[in-house]
């Protein structure tokens, strides 16, 4: 039994840490979130065998990915809290869907969000930053500038790519409305599950969820053609499913 909170190092901003961030939240798990900037949180990761974030770190061993943490965390809950269903069949329906939405929307949401942001240092500054150590926050005029063509060429970022990621969200929000539409209130069966974590958490770049634990900018304030796209993906019944679960996200 853990007698310590647990320790999520996370990038604060990226959306697989708010995957894991919403689980520990809706487990009621005690934590610790220890958020970096790129590239400091590479210190924090290295020192315990991961590379990306987010990473978990129990007193039983360190999870490097986000399906883990969710899969570890939903071991040492008690039976009436569980995300992955106990009904074999239910569980393979949401690993399944887990698996797609980290495999294509996670990196298409990021990408497309990427494209519109990545040269506005205002806006990035302050999610990058958001809970990071001082001297990180203090460096960010200096690093950015430095990061930017890195994030541009780790994740492919240009207006071909980013056309390509907006079908591959459309036709992920399609596969999601297909399921929403016999009126359920989850995804899966009939609870709550880790494929509406995922889905929501990974979702949230294009949906921008005004409860979203870091801030988003209001839609008034983005550019157009970023703000239009936006509304639109809300107005589809699994954009209003994402505002939906993050409205009761924390209750
Ligand atoms: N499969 C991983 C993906 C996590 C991921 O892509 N994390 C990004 C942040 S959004 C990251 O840390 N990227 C930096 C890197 O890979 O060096 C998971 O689900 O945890």
């Amino acid at each position: 039994m853990q007698q310590k909170p647990f320790r999520l190092i996370t990038i604060s901003v990226s959306h697989y840490c708010e995957k894991a961030r919403w689980a520990l939240t809706k487990l009621k798990l005690p934590y610790v979130e220890e958020a970096h900037m790129p590239p400091f949180y590479r210190l924090a990761t290295n020192r315990v065998g991961g590379k990306s974030t987010p990473v978990l770190i129990t007193e039983s061993g360190i999870f490097t990915d986000s399906t883990d943490i969710l899969q570890y965390l939903d071991k040492i809950v008690p039976d009436n809290a569980k995300l992955y269903p106990t009904d074999t069949e239910l569980r393979q329906k949401v690993e399944e869907l887990e698996d797609l939405f980290d495999e294509q929307l996670g990196p298409a949401t990021r990408r497309w969000g990427y494209f519109y942001t990545i040269n506005d240092s205002q806006f990035l500054k302050k999610r990058w930053t958001q809970g990071v150590p001082f001297f990180e926050e203090a460096l960010f005029p200096i690093v950015y500038p430095l990061m930017r063509p890195v994030v541009r060429k780790a994740f492919n970022i240009n207006s071909e790519s980013a056309a390509q990621a907006y079908e591959q969200i459309n036709s992920v929000f399609q596969k999601v409305n297909e399921l929403l539409a016999d009126g359920r209130s989850y995804l899966v069966g009939e609870n709550f599950s880790a494929a509406d974590i995922t889905f929501a958490a990974l979702a949230a770049p294009v949906i921008s969820p005004p409860e979203h634990p870091i801030k988003p900018r209001p839609l008034q304030e983005l550019p157009d053609s970023f703000a239009s796209k936006i509304s639109a993906f809300r107005e589809t019944p699994a954009g209003a499913y994402v505002l939906r679960l993050y409205r009761d996200r924390n209750s």
